[in-house]
């Protein structure tokens, strides 16, 4: 028998194990939780299973089993939460769904997000939706949409939001929630609901995106990357010799002034735990030493610096482009060029992109 929160397989023989129930429980219940479920359900506890995460073989299995493979994106991590490796895994039709649209500024309409992404990404329009589980935009258009179809599946990066969306989905229909949190790895297997219309709708484990900011941080303290109820956004306008601090993981050194010899200007933009600080680059080198975990977050507890393989990439962003930062935020150059050494663990993903938020009303 399966957790009806999380779709673990249940056992009743080791309470340190993912999956456990006590066997009185297991007997009492129709639709049983196991522990750690029932824990974050009611106390909101976050117990570190063995995480099980989808591969992008799981994606491939389950999406040609679906008639249609929602892929749940995170509007506040797009560079971490999908790639092309997503998008050539899912089999048949494919339909991607734009997440915590709650976070974007109130000016950005829904339709500049979905033509930019369908531009970036070579996705057509109607394949997008932009929704908010927190305000509930866009959900009944895809709630109408979902119950059209027979079968079909919520799949995506870990902790983008599909087991909250899916809840959201359901929330009329009388059935049971699939268990969701702000930690990642909470899904550990699949989550079957079949709605009145006779649509079979499936959560599933996220999937592990290697080169995320959360992969360099410690297991327990991953969730605060993310963790966030507004989009922080700071303007920086500095002078060639200034580094600007990311968090403790993202180090950016600014190499040049801009065109005509005036200084660059760029926005960062990333949830509000991400430490933003300005310093001298000389120093830069001993601040980032000393203060690291400590008043440049993440990482959010010590983590020794020595241990991280830092690598230096020396890149020219132009005006009108994002710089973004896998799992961790995005830089917005508004007049450029800037020139920059960017200083980051190595394996971390960064891609330049054309500006999110270009056009404003
Ligand atoms: N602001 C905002 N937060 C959201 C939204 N949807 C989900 N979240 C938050 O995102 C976090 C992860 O939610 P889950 O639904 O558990 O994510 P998941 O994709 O199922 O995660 P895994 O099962 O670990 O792969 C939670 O803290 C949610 O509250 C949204 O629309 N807006
Ligand atoms: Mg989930």
């Amino acid at each position: 028998m399966k957790c009806h929160g999380c779709g673990v397989q249940l056992q009743s023989t080791d309470p340190n194990k993912i999956g456990y129930i006590p066997e009185s429980a297991m007997l009492e219940r129709s639709e049983p939780l196991c522990q750690r479920c029932y824990r974050i359900k009611h106390y909101s506890d976050n117990i570190t299973p063995e995480v099980i995460h989808y591969s992008l073989s799981d994606l491939k299995t389950i999406s040609a089993e679906c008639d249609v493979t929602f892929v749940v994106v995170d509007l506040l991590d797009i560079a971490g939460t999908w790639n092309k490796e997503i998008k050539e895994a899912v089999k048949g039709e494919l339909f991607i769904i734009l997440n915590k649209f709650d976070l974007i500024p109130k000016h950005i309409y829904a339709q500049q997000i979905v033509e930019w992404f369908a531009n970036e990404y070579g996705i057509k329009p109607k394949q997008i939706q932009p929704v908010s589980s927190v305000n509930n935009f866009g959900i009944k258009s895809l709630t109408e949409q979902i119950n059209q179809v027979k079968k079909c599946c919520f799949t995506g990066a870990t902790n983008a939001g599909k087991s909250t969306l899916l809840n959201k989905v359901i929330s009329k229909e009388g059935l049971s929630e699939s268990t969701a949190s702000p930690f990642s790895g909470t899904t550990l297997g699949r989550v079957k609901r079949t709605l009145n219309s006779g649509t079979t709708i499936i959560d599933t484990p996220g999937i592990e995106i290697k080169e995320r900011m959360m992969q360099f941080i410690k297991p327990d303290e991953r969730h605060l990357i993310f963790k966030t109820d507004r989009l922080t956004r700071k303007t920086y306008k500095p002078d060639p010799g200034k580094t600007i601090f990311f968090g403790g993981l993202c180090r950016i050194d600014i190499l040049q002034t801009a065109r005509d010899g005036y200084q660059p200007i760029f926005q960062i933009f990333s949830g509000h735990n991400i430490v933003y600080h300005l310093s001298n680059q000389k120093k830069a080198d001993d601040l980032h030493k000393r203060q690291f975990g400590k008043l440049l977050k993440p990482p959010f507890t010590d983590m020794s610096f020595e241990d991280i393989d830092w690598q230096q990439h020396h890149l020219t962003i132009n005006e009108g482009m994002d710089l973004a930062i896998s799992g961790l935020g995005w830089i917005n150059v508004k007049r450029g060029p800037l020139e920059i050494n960017l200083i980051i663990p190595k394996g971390l993903g960064f891609h330049q992109r054309k500006a999110l938020f270009i056009k404003e009303r």
